[in-house]
């Protein structure tokens, strides 16, 4: 029974939007099937090959007018509408579909595919549907535009706010990660020693499922909408 003003801290990844059409990372068909995880989400592999991986993340933006929200993003954004406490998102996600489904609350610790980034003054700004290496940056006109995305060996966006998030949580929920990336795979240690219930939404335990308290199984879709419905629905 969650209460009714309960801090609810969650924590999203690919899982969550594979129902949507995007490809997760480590299925078998996965992103990380056809692609080297080195060659296109590390710096040294954008420095070594920037063709390569501007067009890796060129194709997942091209995707994202393909696909829509499915049940367990609206899910979300219905629970931070309705539900007294506060509803934090943190996703690991580069997609748009948490904003598209009507989350509000959103923190994208990976980065996102709609962003660019200056490598050289730090500039953000929308990100061109088709990126090339050494676009200029709109403010300094360096050659440094890169996609705006966190990769291997860099570190994750807003962590402070992130753990000030994490010990202030009363409910922290994971859904469709597979637990192997870090810090994120580190935030239900986190969230529980700030005391939080904590609860894996997953189609199997996660490589960190032995920490969480509960674990609804199952798609996303239909696990996040029943949570959701038992929390609102009673409220
Ligand atoms: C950092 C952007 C430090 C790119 C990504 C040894 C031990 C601990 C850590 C490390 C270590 N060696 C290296 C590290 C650090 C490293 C790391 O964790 N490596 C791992 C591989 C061991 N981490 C980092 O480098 C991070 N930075 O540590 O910085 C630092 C300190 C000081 C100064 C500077 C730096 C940065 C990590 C971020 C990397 N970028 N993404 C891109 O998107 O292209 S990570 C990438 O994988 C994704 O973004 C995603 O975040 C991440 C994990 O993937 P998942 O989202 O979990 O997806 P996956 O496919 O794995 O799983 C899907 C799950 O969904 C499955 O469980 C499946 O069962 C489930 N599912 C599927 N369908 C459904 C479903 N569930 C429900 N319903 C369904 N329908």
């Amino acid at each position: 029974m969650t209460d009714p003003h309960a801090k609810i801290v969650i924590l999203t990844g690919a899982g969550i939007s594979a129902e949507s059409g995007i490809e997760t990372f480590r299925a078998e068909d996965g992103l990380w099937a056809q692609h080297r995880v080195e060659d296109v989400a590390t710096p040294e592999g954008f420095m070594r090959d920037p063709e390569l991986v501007v067009n890796f993340y060129n194709a997942r933006r091209a995707q994202l007018p393909e696909v829509a929200p499915n049940a367990a993003h609206r899910a979300l954004a219905h629970l931070e509408t309705h539900h007294r406490g506060e509803v934090i998102v943190i996703t690991q996600n580069v997609d748009d579909l948490h904003e598209r489904g009507g989350s509000q609350s959103v923190y994208h610790m990976h980065g996102e595919l709609n962003s660019a980034l200056c490598a050289a003054c730090e500039n953000r700004w929308p990100a061109p549907m088709v990126m090339a290496p050494g676009d200029p940056c709109p403010r300094c006109a360096a050659p440094a535009a890169r996609p705006d995305i966190v990769w291997f060996g860099e570190m994750p966006y807003e962590m402070d706010t992130l753990f000030a998030h994490l010990g202030q949580a009363d409910v922290f929920a994971a859904i469709g990660t597979s637990g192997n990336v870090y810090p994120a795979a580190g935030f239900v240690a986190e969230a529980r020693r700030a005391g939080a219930h904590t609860i894996e939404f997953n189609l199997e335990p996660s490589a960190v499922g032995n920490q969480f308290q509960e674990h609804r199984t199952g798609p996303a879709s239909r696990t996040v909408s029943d949570w959701v419905l038992s929390i609102i629905g009673r409220q």
